[in-house]
Order: C-alpha cells, then structure tokens, then sequence
C-alpha cells in the first residue's frame, strides 16, 4: 500500500519509523511518503495560510501550496487514490472505516491546521481522487497530523503481512463490535489479586462462556451506544 502525507510539520511522522508500521515499511509491505507543504509555495516566507474572506477569527490554508502538491503527488499514478482529510466536521471513523481503507491500493493523507483549509481544496481533491473528510472523534486538534497517526496505525495494521500473527487481528475489541475481554498472565495471585480461577482450569468451553460474558458486561457498562442494534 501507498501513502502519502502532507504536512507542514513533516517530522511528526517520523514515529512511523518504529514499531510494527516501521517494519512494514523496510520490508516493503507499505510505501508511506511524507511531504512538506511548504515546500509548494514560491514565495520568501513560505505562506501556507491567509485570513479568512468574510472574517472571522483565526487564520485559512490557502489553496495554491494544497492543489501543487496533490497535484506533484497525484499528477502520475495510473489509479485515483483515496484522499482523506481529518476534519472534527467529517465522518467518524471506526474500525470498519479502517477496514474498508486497507483495501485500497494508494491513500493520500492532508493534515490540516488553522481554522482549517479553503474549502476549494476538497473539491478540486474530487477531481482527482476520492475524497474523504474523517474525524477521529468529537473534539478538536490544533492540526491533523496527530488524527493521521491514528489513522494510518489503525489502517496499517490491517494490511495483509503488517501484523505477523493475523489471528491477534480479530480477537480484539471492536472487530465483534463489543469491547475486549479482560486479559491476565502469570503469577496466578499478584500483590494478593487471584487470577480468575475459570482462566486456570483448562475448560476450554468455560474459558469461551466466561470471556463472552465479561465482553458483554464490560460493553453494558461502559459503551451502551454500541448494544443499541
Ligand atoms: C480530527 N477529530 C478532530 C483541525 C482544522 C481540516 O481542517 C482542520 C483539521 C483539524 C484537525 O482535525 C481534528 C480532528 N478528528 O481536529 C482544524
């Protein structure tokens, strides 16, 4: 898979050098470029940003510098990519959105800052790919590139041949659209706290009942919303 990011704070993605993503990445498995924004403007300052028409407080990503570098990053790939936008007034994004993102062959990621970008910007996107405004959730960032972290870690990992064991994939919370069971490991009593005895017993039938129960208590008690269908 291919990703390009565009930012101006290009080293924040530096972190997608480690880990598992970073593995992936020196194996081939994803192709992640990440692009600084000013390196589209032409002028002394390097100006990404200008006052909003009409008023208001705060500052707007200007157009030119985002239509030079979708147009550098997109102008030569044979197939539209999809090209998302973390926004706090886009779509939610879940585990089914990251599921239906590691399917695709080529992401475009654009970090936002400010007040947010000329709204241009995603319509002239659409010619060029497949737009997607994401919010990672309801609140507000200073900027996207952290939303884009999340995004493509969740995305990442979904990727056939990034995560080694794919069986850890879907025993996880929000793959059954119920929270994860309670996990334990050795010593059986710690600090005077007993391991579920049920975990010891080597009843593989009462193992599963167990954990099915306490996924389905722990989603009563802390994410009602995601019971109500
Ligand atoms: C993402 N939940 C919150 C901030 C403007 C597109 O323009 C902007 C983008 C951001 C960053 O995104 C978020 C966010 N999911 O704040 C301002």
């Amino acid at each position: 898979m291919r990703i390009d990011v565009v930012s101006i704070f290009p080293t924040i993605f530096d972190a997608l050098e480690v880990s598992l993503l970073g593995k992936a990445r020196t194996t081939g498995l994803l192709d992640v470029r990440v692009h600084d924004l000013r390196d589209y403007t032409h002028d002394r300052h390097r100006t990404v940003d200008d006052t909003p028409y009409g008023g208001g407080a705060g500052m707007v990503m200007k157009p030119e510098p985002w239509g030079e570098a979708l147009d550098d990053i997109v102008g030569d790939v044979e197939r539209r990519p999809v090209i998302v936008f973390p926004s706090p007034a886009g779509e939610r994004f879940t585990q089914a959105t990251a599921r239906e993102l590691s399917a695709a062959s080529h992401l475009v990621f654009g970090c936002g800052r400010y007040e947010g970008i000329d709204e241009r910007v995603f319509d002239y996107a659409a010619e060029l790919g497949e737009v997607r405004l994401i919010s990672l959730g309801d609140y507000v960032l200073n900027g996207g590139e952290v939303a884009v972290m999340a995004m493509i870690e969740a995305i990442g990992r979904l990727v056939p041949g990034v995560v080694g064991n794919p069986e850890s994939l879907v025993e996880e919370s929000h793959e059954d659209g119920l929270l994860e069971y309670p996990s334990y490991t050795k010593p059986s009593v710690w600090r005077g706290r007993e391991a579920p005895p049920v975990l010891l017993s080597g009843n593989h039938g009462a193992v599963a009942a167990w954990r099915r129960e306490q996924q389905l208590e722990r989603t009563r008690e802390r994410r009602p919303d995601l019971l109500a269908d």
